[in-house]
């Protein structure tokens, strides 16, 4: 019989991967309003437009986004300017851009860079101007600056990670992880302090370092991104994290350096001090932001009482350095206990106002809301603003998935954080999935500090076989701890996946005489262990000892 070449069938060429639950969200919404069910699927073949006209119409775009200042490479200024705002608005959403690749479902890719960031990087160079390169110029940068080893999970605006087995090598990250786009600047320029102020002033970066006026600070500080671990949340529910596409982050989204710099209260108080109702500090970042199509630049703030404390530095040497461009260069502020996100680089204003800012990193962005709050029914003002990260903690070693032959304990490591001047006081493990928890020895931690997170490495006690789940949580100094399931702290902005982390390894115990027995025949037959789920090849009893166990033991039947 001739085999037919192809199968006879009205299947999709997917169907196998829906039926299976692989590919659900390929399939249509399911309109049930109305009595009969209408299918609604993603528009096929749509065509990319472009008004050129409207393009034109705005104007020299060399002239229009010019380099605002001499020496910063990719600086336009937006903020002083609503009209070139609107300009800018005016050419993005005068065309359509090619949708960027959903991973959210999956697969992601395993490249690195694992995502190009082409949405942004089309805005740019759709704008054009000193953006048209910015992108480019930004990758150079990473290449010169970032450790080798980096894994990059999104090209632009640059979002990287080291591997696990940098996160925690030691208390001071080498080389941390860097969250954001990169900017090309120079120290020879101005910061402005303006807005609700008694003495507005410039300064030149040589004033604030005048050390009779601002006397130095230095200080060990961890900075977590909210989208630490968010990669645990895209794999339970596709969400919509704040950048462009959400960067699947793991668990290096952490990193502690020390920093040298100058409170901003000072510099406030060099300024006559705040004005009423002056209460909340926008903070002014040089690149290019864009959200929802709308242009500006990288502006949060934070509450003047946080700044009082002299918990907001404006940083200019990180580990002993002049502060790394991708780190901000020249200037940065480093917010103690707070998200990265507030921690502005490249700085180049500061504001004072009354309410928390408008811009979009602060007041649209970084908001944590309710799980039932999704794409159809979200408000920014339903969520709540992130600014101290809850106490979290993460296992680096071993890696999820991993099997591991030990002698009754497994050796872990992993980080332990918490914000808001909140220090890891107790982390524990389980390897029983969470029932019952063993405490990290007190001297297995890193040193305590108000503003740093702790490593931690432990053997942990394991008396099975086969699969386990390993699960870490932290308790810090105020008794918070992790909720146990990222179900509990899902939401669909992707943020905060602050439940405690659980791994799965496969335990190889050679505690157990059975085990311990069984691997030295592999050794001594020189049959390789790996890999786990290749077919047996050293037999698990001989004939002999098949026969001679039902010797020695009651029969499989009985007969009455
Ligand atoms: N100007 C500017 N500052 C920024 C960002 C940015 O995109 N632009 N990203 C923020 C975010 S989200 C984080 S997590 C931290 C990361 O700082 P790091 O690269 O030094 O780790 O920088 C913050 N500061
Ligand atoms: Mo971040």
């Amino acid at each position: 019989m001739e085999l037919p070449a192809q199968l006879d069938t009205t299947n999709r060429p997917d169907e196998w991967k829906i039926e299976q639950g692989m590919a659900g969200h390929k399939l249509p919404i399911l309109d049930q309003s109305e009595s009969d069910t209408v299918h609604i699927y993603p528009p096929v073949d749509m065509k990319l437009t472009k008004d050129e006209e409207a393009i034109a119409s705005v104007g020299n775009r060399a002239k229009l986004f010019a380099r605002e200042r001499k020496g910063w490479k990719g600086y336009v200024e937006w903020e002083n300017y609503p009209q070139k705002k609107a300009k800018a608005h005016k050419i993005l959403t005068s065309q359509t851009f090619d949708p960027c690749p959903d991973f959210n479902f999956g697969p992601i890719p395993g490249t690195n860079p694992v995502l190009p960031g082409d949405d942004f990087k089309e805005w740019h160079t759709a704008l054009g101007g000193e953006l048209t390169t910015t992108a480019d110029d930004s990758w150079r940068c990473v290449l010169k600056e970032k450790h080798p080893d980096m894994l990059h999970l999104l090209q632009f605006p640059y979002n990287g990670e080291p591997p696990k087995r940098l996160v925690t090598s030691k208390a001071i990250t080498p080389n941390p992880s860097t969250l954001s786009g990169t900017m090309v600047v120079s120290r020879s320029s101005k910061k402005k302090l303006d807005g609700l102020v008694h003495n507005p002033k410039t300064y030149k970066f040589s004033d604030l370092m005048d050390e009779t006026k601002f006397p130095r600070i230095e200080k060990t500080v961890t900075i977590q991104c909210s989208g630490t671990r968010r990669i645990e949340q895209i794999s339970l529910y596709g969400g919509q994290g704040d950048e462009v596409p959400q960067a699947p982050w793991a668990e290096g989204a952490i990193g502690t350096a020390r920093y040298v710099g100058i409170s901003l209260k000072k510099v406030i108080k060099d300024c006559g001090g705040l004005i009423k109702p002056a209460k909340h500090l926008e903070l002014y970042g040089a690149e290019t932001y864009v959200k929802d199509l709308e242009v500006g630049n990288y502006v949060v703030s934070v509450p003047w009482s946080k700044v009082k404390a002299n918990e907001v530095i404006l940083a200019w040497e990180m580990n002993g350095e002049p502060l790394p461009k991708i780190h901000g260069y020249p200037m940065r502020v480093v917010v103690l206990g707070y998200i990265g996100a507030r921690s502005v680089k490249w700085l180049y204003r500061i504001k004072a106002i009354e309410n928390p800012s408008l811009a979009p990193v602060q007041s649209r962005e970084y908001l944590y809301f309710n799980q039932q709050v999704g794409k159809y029914n979200l408000r920014p003002t339903d969520g709540i603003q992130i600014q101290e990260m809850p106490v979290s903690s993460a296992i680096m070693s071993p890696w999820t998935k991993q099997a591991i032959v030990h002698r009754g304990k497994i050796r872990c490591k992993g980080w332990a954080y918490s914000g808001g001047g909140r220090w890891p006081e107790r982390v524990e493990l389980s390897a029983d999935g969470g029932f019952s928890w063993y405490d990290v020895p007190p001297e297995k931690l890193s040193k305590k500090g108000k503003w740093t997170w702790r490593t931690w490495e432990y053997d942990l006690p394991c008396d099975v076989e086969g699969w386990i789940e390993i699960v870490c949580r932290c308790w810090d100094n105020s008794l918070n701890t992790q909720p146990l399931n990222v179900r509990a702290a899902w939401n669909w902005g992707l943020h905060v996946t602050s439940s405690a982390h659980r791994i799965k390894i496969y335990s190889i115990n050679k505690s157990r005489e059975l085990t311990r027995r069984r691997l030295d025949k592999y050794e001594q037959l020189g049959v390789p262990l790996a890999p786990l789920t290749r077919y047996e090849i050293v037999p698990g009893q001989t004939d002999e000892e098949y026969e001679e166990y039902w010797k020695a033991h009651e029969p499989r039947d009985v007969d009455e």
